[in-house]
């Protein structure tokens, strides 16, 4: 059984959560600008839930390799009023992908009820505002930082080094006054980490699951997936990405965080029925 308590939105699930990307960003790679009016990020929201998503993760920065920061003004302009109107019409919960502790903020304000933060509150502030805030919040391994993050990432041990992160990061929320209940943690895929090391973290999920939080990833879309499949351009790695659900719902991942939702919950409907097999 899975639970997450978002802002109120109580959520208990006998299956794996898709949390659906909702990417407020002009230069966003998959969705190439597409919803950035207010109306579009909606319908694309609504969308979404009508698949069956079981969570709405709303950007502003892009954190794709190669990419820069936008300025707290920028990133506030733009995923406000998305998160807003979303919780305004949608009962669906909603959680904001940020590290800057003042968009965590104003969209807990706005309604969204759990944070996606791939700094893992590493940011000055953020586990304060977390603490603050109350709502789960994922916390996620990247190594670097998106502008340079894929230049030559080296590990002893990609396994072990993510982990012992991972639990660092438990360790210092919970000495900031958030509850190891409240947190999630996933081992940021192609954040800092070449398709060897990518593979490694998904053939070894298992090896995670006895810290006993639950897992959340992402490999939607991204580059690991092309590379496996001859540079295969984003819009045909629809495929692969659910092999890769299939095989970290089978390591015992509690969420995945997808652009297409549709496709994933079926997946996830029959791989959870046949894992729940005996
Ligand atoms: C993720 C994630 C995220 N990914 C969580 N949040 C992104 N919790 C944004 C590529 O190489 O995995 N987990 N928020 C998107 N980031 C990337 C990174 C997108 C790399 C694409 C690539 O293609």
């Amino acid at each position: 059984m899975i639970r997450i308590d978002c802002a109120g939105k109580l959520t208990e699930f006998s299956r794996p959560l898709v949390m659906g990307i909702l990417n407020v960003t002009p230069d966003s790679f998959s969705d190439g600008g597409e919803h950035f009016s207010l109306d579009l990020a909606l319908s694309r929201a609504r969308q979404m839930v009508n698949e069956g998503a079981d969570i709405i993760d709303v950007g502003g920065e892009s954190t794709r390799p190669g990419s820069q920061g936008v300025s707290l003004q920028q990133e506030l302009d733009r995923v406000i009023p998305v998160i807003a109107a979303i919780c305004a019409e949608i009962p669906t919960p909603v959680s904001v992908d940020t590290s800057k502790p003042q968009v965590m903020r104003e969209a807990v304000a706005a309604g969204a009820g759990m944070i996606n933060d791939v700094m893992a509150l590493r940011q000055p502030g953020a586990l304060q505002a977390a603490g603050d805030l109350e709502v789960p919040v994922c916390l996620m391994h990247m190594l670097g930082e998106p502008r340079s993050m894929q230049q030559r990432p080296a590990y002893r041990d990609v396994v072990v080094e993510v982990r012992q992160f991972l639990e660092e990061r438990v360790e210092n929320c919970e000495r900031a006054g958030i509850p190891r209940e409240k947190l999630l943690l996933d081992p940021g895929f192609c954040f800092g980490k070449n398709l060897d090391h990518n593979l490694s973290l998904l053939k070894n999920l298992g090896k995670f699951a006895d810290i006993g939080l639950p897992l959340v990833v992402g490999m939607s879309r991204k580059s690991m997936i092309g590379k496996m499949l001859d540079d295969r351009p984003v819009d045909g790695r629809l495929f692969g990405s659910l092999a890769t659900v299939v095989m970290a719902l089978e390591r015992g991942a509690a969420m995945v965080r997808v652009h297409d939702v549709a496709a994933t919950v079926d997946v996830v409907r029959v791989a959870s029925a046949v894992l729940a097999s005996t």
